[in-house]
């Protein structure tokens, strides 16, 4: 009974939308459901929704809560299956593709983070916190009117007198309640101009073609400190690039950063490329650099991220060529990079299915991506920390992901994170979570953070899932930008200053 309603869901599924003159997916009508399962039941319950929804965030055997965007045409049928198993939800988003259509437009402030930390506590931060918003909306299916009222930015009113001149401080670090000022065309040392003239600022999200001339840049005009590696080749032949930033001659101690090793987490490489900024532009992580060489990658998955740029602003994997169709015939490109890493490869919260998103490979580094990362963290530079930026969720994650099961240096490791969190807390207001990746989340196997030390035996190993918490999720406004960079370069100096 259950499997013919399944199959009849399945086969009414609809080809998703396309405009036709820009070969864009569209998502008009999309929603975005939080659920809040509770037992094994309720999440059994949800798991069976595999082929009808895109998971935002994936179940695991503890998770009490997990994001699902739905179609228009499923949305009653998929409500009315959650209201059946008696699972809690609420509309988060009521429509995906206005988020997207409104995502990457230049605006002239830059939002506080006090102003991003008011919208973010508009959500339960605390996914344990289950009650808090589930019981205004969750059974009777109600659309969450007054989150998204709420939450629509409310526009400078035109008779509101000259505005203040911009300030921008010369530390990253906004005393805690200062205004924060948006990023200014020209910094008071006036490098950060030198390399505007590529298109690169942090107003907006970036190609990886203005993010690559930026960095081109980058080592033209700071010799001595900037060097470029090319450390491989994505499948479709983008270079995979590396920005070694080292203060004086001699080799030091080192730590590794990634971003954007899922295409459709925008706010990862944005980040990234803020840190990169701040170790090269500004000086402000000069003290930082006086100890370690920084080896910055922030695009780690270029062709999933130009894919989701021009095509499928959902897109999470790779592009390789799988060879496989489904269903309806379309062909499945694609291995999720952070399934993909050779430690216990295969396990937990993997699939051996092409066409899902949590696709594993055919084989343990099968990705020219993941390869290239893996050859790199085994040359030999002496790494101390990794740390890759994913989102979105506000947690900091540390090994073991593959399974529930302590690291033997786990007290080491929630120390770092824990003082990582309650810098921000303190700094920005801003609430992260800290655990291992297992426990926190879901169990989830061949993830970089894993491999990075099991394979490569680097101690310190973190994902950070940076902002929001579900307000927009993927899909945040490009405003956001500079408050989570900032959130992103604390984060970064708080673990080096405590490893
Ligand atoms: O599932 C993932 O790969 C990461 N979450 S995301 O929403 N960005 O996709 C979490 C990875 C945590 N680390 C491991 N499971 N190893
Ligand atoms: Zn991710």
């Amino acid at each position: 009974m259950l499997s013919d309603v399944l199959l009849l869901l399945l086969v009414s599924a609809v080809a998703s939308q396309i405009e036709i003159q820009t070969g864009r997916r569209l998502y008009t009508g999309y929603q975005v459901v939080r659920t809040y399962p509770e037992g094994q039941d309720q999440r059994a319950a949800l798991l069976t929704l595999d082929q009808e929804v895109d998971f935002w965030s994936d179940i695991g055997p503890h998770s009490t809560q997990a994001d699902l965007m739905v179609a228009p045409d499923r949305q009653e049928v998929i409500k009315a299956y959650l209201q059946a198993n008696g699972i809690p939800f609420q509309v988060l988003i009521p429509n995906v593709q206005r988020e997207i259509d409104n995502e990457n437009n230049e605006e002239d402030d830059a939002i506080s983070v006090e102003q991003l930390d008011n919208l973010i506590h508009l959500l339960p931060e605390n996914p344990r916190d289950k009650r808090q918003g589930a019981d205004l909306f969750s059974l009777l299916g109600l659309p969450n009117l007054l989150l998204s009222q709420n939450t629509r930015r409310r526009r400078r009113p035109q008779d509101a007198g000259p505005r203040r001149p911009r300030k921008f401080s010369s530390s990253s670090i906004p005393a805690i309640n200062a205004p924060v000022s948006s990023f200014p065309k020209s910094e008071k040392n006036g490098t950060s101009e030198i390399c505007s003239v590529t298109g690169m600022n942090w107003k907006q999200y970036q190609s990886v073609h203005t993010i690559y001339s930026w960095m081109d840049c980058l080592e033209a005009n700071f010799k001595q400190k900037v060097q470029l590696i090319t450390i491989g080749k994505s499948s479709e032949g983008r270079p995979l690039r590396v920005a070694r930033v080292r203060i004086g001659e001699e080799k030091k101690q080192a730590i590794f950063i990634d971003g954007g090793i899922h295409a459709r987490e925008w706010a990862s490489p944005a980040s990234v490329t803020y840190i990169l900024h701040k170790l090269v532009e500004t000086g402000d992580l000069d003290a930082l650099l006086q100890v370690y060489d920084a080896y910055i990658l922030p695009a780690a998955n270029p062709d999933g991220y130009e894919y989701s740029r021009n095509h499928d602003r959902m897109w999470r994997k790779t592009r390789s060529k799988t060879g496989v169709r489904n269903i309806l015939g379309q062909e499945c490109f694609g291995v999720d990079p952070n399934r993909n890493f050779g430690w216990r490869w295969g396990g937990h919260g993997a699939s051996k299915n092409q066409c899902k998103e949590t696709y594993m490979g055919p084989a343990p580094f099968s990705e020219p991506e993941t390869r290239a990362i893996k050859n790199f963290l085994s040359s030999g530079k002496n790494f101390k920390l990794y740390l890759t930026f994913h989102s979105y969720g506000q947690y900091i994650l540390y090994p073991w992901g593959f399974d529930d099961i302590d690291a033997v240096d786990k007290q080491d490791l929630h120390r770092v994170g824990t003082r990582a969190a309650n810098v921000l807390k303190s700094r920005y207001g801003s609430s992260y979570q800290v655990g291992s990746a297992a426990q926190l989340l879901y169990p989830a196997s061949g993830g970089s953070d894993d491999w990075a030390k099991g394979g490569a035996g680097i101690k310190y190993s973190f994902t950070v899932e940076l902002p929001d918490t579900g307000t927009h999720g993927f899909i945040l406004p490009a405003r956001f930008i500079q408050g989570v960079g900032r959130e992103a370069v604390t984060c970064l100096e708080t673990m080096v200053n405590n490893i």
